[in-house]
């Protein structure tokens, strides 16, 4: 069996862009050929939106035409617990500990979103493994590997269902599939052999959530997860340094990178720092490659490193030695060296 697997649409009546994610992670569905689609938590952002999108989401699903298991999250929790018709192929898990489906030869077993993960739920966890056929645990967590506010959204201040991968280990599934970790993509191998995953947001809510979104698919039969990129919206942002004489090669790379953004649908920002040799030939060429509100040109001409003198004294120094067979290659590093220390500030210009 194929389970394409996402979290944290966050589906919001006002952003389209998450209305466009879920019709991405259907079609992704459809294309994969999955045979069930299970949503790890935060699939609306707030109860009123589970009120105004549902009758559109009902035909959305319904086209969709396959099963659709959810687990409520930190954010729409509240709105699972009313009894809610979300047509006759999405399946909400809100059973207390943990709920189990049987899907095909499988087992999905769910937990509705809970603050803290329980002596009582590892215990119901453990009994609800199969002991036959293909396990997966879906959960909205947060697991032990020092995420930052920055990756779950900038308004969660708590730590939602905080479990470490040694616990989730001792449960007995070939895979968990999660949700609540919006940055990105993020796969992981529990002790034990089972897969965990966080498939992250399938598109940008915040500009902490950078890059290409995915989705994944855990086929049971072979026991692999493979990712799925989304061509959903999403924010990226990139900072170069600049070296005396690689100044092209940094605006060749500049080039492809915005390049590969203007294709997709992403809001991006490019800063450039650092040192050239031609300050205002460097600046003009930049500025037709990035658009001016995306960029932020922070290069400085090269003059204040050739200019300083701790390399005014190297140059002295290399002149006087001999046994240099490659001056040139030497003057290199030292350049670089010193524009890097200037740049961090740990030389006074
Ligand atoms: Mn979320």
């Amino acid at each position: 069996m194929r389970i394409l697997h996402t979290a944290d649409l966050h589906l919001r009546e006002d952003a389209p862009e998450t209305i466009d994610a879920l019709d991405a992670v259907l079609e992704a569905a459809r294309t994969r050929d999955a045979d069930l689609v299970t949503v790890g938590g935060d699939l609306f952002d707030r109860p009123t939106d589970v009120d105004a999108l549902r009758p559109a989401l009902r035909e959305r699903f319904a086209d969709a035409g396959r099963e659709v298991l959810v687990v409520p999250g930190n954010h729409d929790a509240a709105a699972f617990r009313r009894n809610l018709d979300f047509g006759p192929t999405v399946d909400p898990l809100v059973g207390a500990p943990c709920e189990p489906r049987r899907v095909g030869e499988a087992t999905v077993v769910g937990v509705p979103y809970t603050s803290e993960f329980t002596d009582e739920l590892y215990a119901a966890l453990r009994e609800a493994a199969p002991a036959d056929g293909p396990g997966v645990l879906l959960l909205h967590c947060t697991l032990d590997v020092g995420f930052d506010r920055d990756a779950v959204g900038t308004e969660e201040t708590t730590r939602y269902c905080p479990v470490s991968r040694s616990v989730l280990g001792e449960l007995g599934y070939d895979a968990v599939l999660a949700g609540h970790i919006h940055a990105g993509l993020d796969r992981r191998r529990l002790p034990g052999g089972g897969h965990f995953v966080y498939p992250g947001s399938p598109c940008s809510h915040t500009t902490a959530e950078t890059g290409p979104r995915h989705a994944v698919v855990y086929d049971t039969a072979a026991d692999a997860l493979e990712p799925v990129r989304l061509p959903t919206f999403y924010h990226d942002r990139r900072r170069w340094t600049v070296r005396p004489g690689e100044g092209a090669a940094v605006l060749d790379e500049v080039d492809r990178w915005v390049a590969d953004r203007e294709a997709d649908d992403c809001e991006y920002r490019v800063a450039v720092d650092g040192f050239v040799r031609d300050e205002a030939a460097f600046g003009e060429r930049l500025a037709t490659i990035v658009p001016g509100d995306r960029l932020t040109n922070e290069v400085r001409d090269v003059g204040p490193v050739l200019d300083h003198e701790l390399y005014e004294r190297f140059e002295r120094r290399l002149a006087e030695r001999e046994d240099v067979d490659d001056p040139e290659a030497v003057r290199a590093v030292v350049t670089r060296a010193l524009s890097d220390l200037l740049i961090a500030g740990e030389v006074r210009p």
